[in-house]
């Protein structure tokens, strides 16, 4: 794949049957020790990518693009997986090395697998071929960034175990897999989950994946965040024991954290204390951090503030892989540009965090010391209730969760669920005494004996290998539904696909969303109505709302407007500009540094606005100043034979001249006049001569005589660009 090419969807799709992931488990990043980049040395950066892009910022800094050391999540949920996989490769390029693809609405539910590829509602239908091209995909873009990439989803539900097995067949790297994520929030039945979380998570560790608890959805639905915090201390408890005995290795379980609030509550006060409770329980275990998205409005700029807080706290107690949720749960609208300024601000702050903890400490004592220990002391005391009541499934079924009761304190809201309730109620069945599985990844009694093998041996030895040793029992079925597939929705938009057509995209390919951005000078309430009709005018279809936000109650309203335009854009029509040719910073320095010159400039005819032409000269803005270049500025509405007079005068380089009045082409007729006047007093051979202002032409500039003409948006590093290469290229010419 070149970087410069589109992936090619088609090819991922085709030949998928024989397809063979080529590896399984979670891997994580790898330290980059005595990391120097630039000037500068870091303290806890991983190892660099061979492609990717940077922060915008890199351009002053040599465009390094460290790493930081913690994994970066994003989350994927389209409800198309084709279309998902180009933003796994953008994503990529901008530090993700985790993508978890969320699963569509209702998944949970189905007792078995699915096959074919359905589109999905707020995720995709997780199938194998899905699974299986998108991991392909990300086999091709790891060898792109030079990075492996962990691919996770979702082993929950009723068909948990089905999918554990399915995971560790397709390669996939890391899994949320928690029983109590089924029981409160999928209303299943919790013996069975529990059962089938043995069985899951035994699979899981067979083939490395990377497990992730639920706790974190106790923060989003609790009705007050912070109370929950003994709460969460438990459910990571039991997920995290209950692994461990099951034999997973404590590297390889992620819990779950999310800080509870958000600002304007004291963010750090609550937060804090709660992420150094919960490290000081879970020694040993790794961290997944998440953003706060309880308190998330549509606001991108109040999320990023959340999402920035929260990795501050991530930093100070060192979470192992950082999770990147976007304002789009706020809203609901999964963009691709929302993954990305997702990554870039996890990768922006932890950069920029680097060394933090080489710079201060967490104290131990005063606030914090109490604090920590008061949410320790409320969780034992919460365990040691539960313990007593008979059990997780007894306290369960008396509401002990999601109460928004600070515990002790309880208010009687919490989830209550049946033991003998809920989706699949009645399923579990004791093991006869002769069962047998001839499988090599298997939780609890399993009489191998009875078939002569001993309990260290492989029992699918006996049908020469599982699916997991001889990939060929793997079934792989292909479409089943004739309508609901990716061969059917490509096929609609194939006309986009890698020709010289363009429509807009933010979720799926050309489906023409675009976003409008607008103040008006009124109160919420008209400025919504205003910005529809707005809408309508420009012809966007299904215009609506996405943001609004006062900016004073009478005065102005913010309003972000998404809909969809019904036109295309054909890219053989398009005129491009000709590129400038820049030269780097350096390179203009160093080349002033060795011939030192000077330039004259003034505004010229009666124009008296100094403002642009200023720019471009003073340093305060990037002028050329900035590169050494000597600048003789004379003023306003200063008369063409002066100018020509004072370069010869101080052996100027060049002459500027800058004009906005446009009235009977004024501009055009004095860059002629300096022109001929310059060729009168025969100095034109050895002066440039430069015209600016927003009415500017280069190509009429040019035709008046001048070397070369800047309009507006012009820079001092056009500028001083093209100054350079053109005194270059007079000392070649000499
Ligand atoms: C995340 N922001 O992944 P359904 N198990 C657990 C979960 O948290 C989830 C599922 C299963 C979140 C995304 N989490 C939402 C522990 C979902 C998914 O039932 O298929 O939606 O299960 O961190």
């Amino acid at each position: 794949m070149k970087p410069t090419d589109q992936m090619n969807i088609h090819e991922i799709l085709s030949n998928l049957e024989n397809y063979v992931p080529r590896r399984s488990g979670w891997i994580w990043r790898i330290p980059e020790s005595n990391a120097v980049y630039g000037n500068y040395e870091y303290n806890d950066l991983s190892t660099p990518l061979t492609n990717s892009v940077p922060l915008p910022a890199s351009k002053s800094f040599h465009h390094i693009d460290p790493q930081p050391i913690q994994v970066i999540t994003t989350e994927i949920a389209s409800g198309r997986f084709e279309d998902d996989i180009r933003r796994m490769r953008m994503a990529a390029w901008h530090g993700a090395d985790h993508i978890m693809v969320i699963r569509t609405a209702g998944q949970s539910h189905f007792d078995g697998l699915i096959e074919g590829t359905p589109q999905g509602v707020g995720g995709v239908p997780i199938s194998r071929k899905q699974i299986r091209a998108q991991r392909k995909a990300l086999d091709m873009i790891e060898d792109e960034v030079g990075r492996p990439i962990n691919y996770h989803s979702y082993v929950s539900g009723v068909a948990g175990p089905e999918i554990a097995v399915m995971f560790a067949e397709e390669g996939v790297n890391g899994a949320h897999q928690d029983p109590q994520y089924n029981v409160l929030y999928r209303n299943i039945n919790m013996i069975r989950s529990f059962v089938d979380a043995a069985e899951s998570k035994k699979i899981m560790k067979h083939a490395g994946i990377l497990q992730i608890d639920g706790a974190h959805n106790a923060n989003a639905t609790a009705m007050e965040a912070s109370k929950v915090m003994p709460e969460l201390l438990v459910q990571h408890a039991i997920n995290s024991m209950f692994s461990v005995k099951v034999g997973m290795d404590k590297n390889l379980i992620a819990l779950s954290t999310v800080p509870p609030i958000a600002s304007p509550a004291p963010d750090l006060k609550v937060n804090l204390p709660y992420a150094v409770a919960l490290r000081d329980f879970f020694e040993g275990f790794k961290m997944r951090a998440q953003m706060n998205t309880k308190y998330m409005e549509s606001s991108t700029r109040e999320a990023t503030v959340t999402h920035v807080m929260n990795m501050f706290i991530s930093k100070l107690t060192s979470a192992d892989i950082q999770s990147t949720i976007t304002p789009d749960e706020g809203r609901n609208v999964p963009w691709h540009m929302y993954n990305v300024e997702a990554c870039d601000t996890a990768k922006q702050t932890l950069v920029g965090l680097d060394g933090l903890l080489d710079i201060v400490e967490v104290k131990k004592e005063g606030y914090m010391k109490d604090k920590v220990r008061e949410i320790k002391e409320r969780a034992v005391l919460f365990f040691e209730e539960l313990l007593e009541t008979g059990g997780y499934f007894e306290a369960v079924e008396k509401g002990f969760f999601i109460d928004s009761g600070n515990y002790p304190e309880r208010n009687g809201d919490g989830m209550k669920r049946a033991i003998h309730g809920g989706v699949g109620n009645d399923s579990i069945f004791e093991r006869d005494k002769d069962y047998f599985a001839p499988v090599p990844a298997h939780f609890g009694m399993n009489n191998v004996a009875q078939y002569g093998l001993s309990e260290s041996e492989n029992p699918s030895k006996l049908i020469q290998g599982s699916t997991f040793e001889d990939r060929k029992k793997i079934q792989y079925i292909d479409e089943l539904d004739e309508s609901d597939n990716v061969n059917v929705r490509m096929s609609e938009s194939e006309k986009y696909r890698m020709t010289n057509l363009v429509k807009p995209e933010v979720e799926w390919l050309a489906d023409g969303v675009i976003v409008l951005d607008m103040t008006l000078p009124v109160s919420v309430k008209y400025a919504e109505a205003a910005a529809l009709e707005i809408g309508r005018r420009f012809n966007l279809k299904e215009a609506i709302v996405i943001h609004k936000e006062i900016l004073h109650p009478a005065e102005a309203t913010r309003i972000q407007l998404k809909g969809k335009v019904d036109f295309d854009i054909d890219l053989t029509k398009l005129v491009l500009e000709e590129e400038p040719i820049l030269l780097s910073d350096e390179e203009m320095r160093s080349y002033v540094e060795k011939y030192p010159f000077k330039i004259v400039a003034g505004t010229v005819g009666e124009d008296e606005h100094s403002v642009g032409l200023r720019e471009i000269i003073d340093i305060k803005h990037g002028g050329i100043e900035k590169y050494g270049i000597e600048c003789e500025y004379l003023g306003t509405s200063v008369p063409i034979a002066k100018l020509v007079d004072a370069a010869i005068e101080l052996n100027a380089k060049a002459i500027l001249i800058s004009t906005i009045i446009s009235h009977d082409d004024i501009h055009y007729k004095n860059m002629k006049k300096i022109h001929d006047y310059a060729i009168e007093k025969g100095v034109r051979g050895q002066l440039i001569l430069i015209a600016g202002g927003t009415q500017v032409s280069p190509e009429l500039a040019k035709k008046q005589g001048m070397d070369e003409g800047f309009s507006r948006g012009t820079k001092g590093h056009h500028v001083a660009s093209f100054l350079i290469s053109k005194l270059k290229e007079l000392d070649n010419a000499n």
